[in-house]
């Protein structure tokens, strides 16, 4: 994990923790989960700097793109129990392959939740001339809200393949 000024961060145990409210948790789920989550996602290699590819289901509240159903697989409710949300969206990175600078929708919630699986990245965030990066391990659970979430843009490249799931929800 690295932070640089501005955002203060310290340790809580095993989270991450900003007063600007980002939570890194690690091993939040598995191997399972993550075999899981990987029959869901057709084989695909796009030619492109950005993520290979993106599936989401359920809300079309945010984003309205790339929706393959209105009802969310079962392997995502268990997460009831620690977040609400009514969209899940997989993102897939090649080696190399970003998520460009940007805000999440406003609609989309207060609180951006993202699972990392296959590899660790760096998540960056950057506010004016300030940056700050947190590395997301395999496994591990992000969330973020407030004022890193409504003013700071966020960025990921992966270096080797990785899938995220972000949550969000669009009724609050
Ligand atoms: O893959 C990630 O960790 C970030 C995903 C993201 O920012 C998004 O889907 O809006």
């Amino acid at each position: 994990m690295v932070a640089s000024k501005g955002l203060g961060c310290y340790f809580i145990k095993t989270q991450v923790v900003t007063p600007n409210k980002i939570t890194i948790e690690p091993d939040f789920v598995d191997e399972f989960f993550e075999y899981k989550v990987l029959k869901l996602l057709p084989t695909k290699v796009k030619k492109t700097t950005l993520r290979n590819q993106v599936i989401r289901f359920g809300s079309s509240v945010p984003y309205k793109d790339n929706i393959q159903s209105n009802f969310i697989p079962e392997i995502f409710t268990q997460f009831g129990n620690f977040f609400t949300f009514d969209s899940v969206t997989i993102n897939e990175y090649m080696p190399g392959q970003c998520i460009d600078w940007h805000i999440d929708k406003k609609d989309g919630g207060h609180e951006v939740i993202i699972i990392s699986l296959l590899s660790a990245a760096q998540l960056d965030f950057r506010k004016d001339k300030e940056k700050i990066s947190f590395t997301v391990p395999r496994y591990s659970l992000t969330r973020f809200s407030e004022e890193i979430r409504d003013e700071w843009e966020h960025y990921t490249k992966a270096e080797s393949r990785r899938v995220s799931i972000v949550f969000r929800n669009s009724k609050c």
